[in-house]
């Protein structure tokens, strides 16, 4: 009896240890199984976590990060790399970032704006033209005023990468106009200037963390979403929605955070180390999103989604019917904000 307990209580133990060593991380990306500050010594290690999947091309751009990151410092900072939510959503792994808890996460702007409001201006509607506006802009002088705001907040913006313009997709009808949202539920990311403007459109918006999305457009708590072509791809919505068009409707930004806490602590050769390589693998990535964006909206349509162009007089309707939220938000982003992203865009045209 005192033998098979015994047996018992060894066989328990080998399980324990066996759990401890397999984190659900690509420390090394081949999965070894073994944790990146198990195997590092006295390195320093970033967790790095975002909310799309393996294969969007935020994720290839945080494999490119810690490549550089990892090669430029001889391994004496490793870089973890979490994805598909796996540490949370833009929210609350920012709140991670505040708290040290975590080092790394690229949120889009919008929910970043819950932590410094002058970060809605890049969501306003119809802002920028086009995708090459948009970097003067951001990498521009006001783009790097607006990332100097973050340190108040405990976070430190390195670069901006891309998530793209926005397309409006949904299972229950073919959106070519503003009536044709009248009612739709619609998830939003969450930011009131977001929500308020597809009120304005007629639609009846919710706000939700992305981890939740899939689910809610499974289970039809939402009718449908808005994101970019290569977002929509290879999340696999078209396996729960019918619809696209091309509503082009806000431009989102994504913006490579790091810890306040973990930045102060690397030295001076090691903050420059990681700035100079979240804005490399952030062109890299901003180029690889791009291609997919191009080509992906083809390939939802092979996999049986309807699209749906927006003609310039329909998309010309929705510009009106946001203005009015455009003008309201002028004042809580802060007009002087405003005024200068307006400047930078006409003089990057
Ligand atoms: C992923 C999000 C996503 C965004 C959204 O974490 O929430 O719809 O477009 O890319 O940042």
């Amino acid at each position: 009896m005192k033998k098979l307990f015994g047996l018992m209580c060894a066989v328990l133990l080998i399980t324990v240890l066996a759990a401890c060593g397999n984190g659900e991380s690509d420390s090394s990306n081949g999965d070894s199984g073994e944790s990146a500050s198990e195997g590092s010594g006295d390195a320093k290690v970033i967790k790095a976590g975002i909310g799309l999947n393996d294969d969007h091309p935020q994720y290839k751009g945080l494999l490119k990060f810690k490549e550089i990151v990892e090669k430029e410092t001889d391994g004496a900072i490793k870089v973890e790399t979490y994805h598909s939510g796996q540490l949370g959503d833009d929210r609350s792994m920012t709140e991670a970032l505040q708290l040290g808890t975590q080092e790394v996460t690229i949120p889009s702007t919008a929910p970043l704006a819950n932590f410094v409001p002058e970060f809605s201006v890049f969501d306003i509607p119809f802002l920028f033209p086009n995708e090459e506006v948009a970097d003067k802009v951001l990498d521009g002088e006001v783009g790097q005023e607006l990332l100097g705001k973050l340190e108040e907040q405990n976070l430190v913006g390195l670069a901006y990468w891309e998530n793209g313009f926005r397309d409006l997709t949904n299972s229950e009808r073919a959106v070519a106009s503003v009536e044709d949202f009248e009612g739709l539920k619609i998830r939003t990311m969450e930011n009131d200037l977001h929500l308020d403007a597809f009120k304005a459109l007629g639609a009846n918006p919710t706000p939700m963390a992305f981890t939740e999305l899939f689910t809610a457009m499974q289970q039809g708590t939402v009718d449908g979403q808005e994101n970019p072509y290569a977002t929509i791809y290879l999340q696999k919505f078209y396996e729960v929605q019918k619809h696209v068009s091309n509503t082009h409707h806000i431009y989102s930004p994504f913006v490579f955070l790091m810890s306040k806490s973990f930045y102060d602590g690397l030295s001076e050769d090691q903050q420059k180390i990681v700035k100079d390589a979240a804005v490399e693998a952030g062109k890299y990535e901003r180029k690889l999103n791009r291609e997919a964006n191009e080509k992906y909206l083809e390939q939802l349509q092979e996999e049986g989604m309807e699209y749906t162009e927006i003609t310039d007089e329909a998309r010309q309707e929705m510009k009106d019917a946001v203005a009015p939220v455009i003008e309201e938000y002028k004042s809580k982003i802060g007009e002087e904000t405003v005024d200068k992203v307006y400047k930078a865009i006409e003089e990057a045209k």
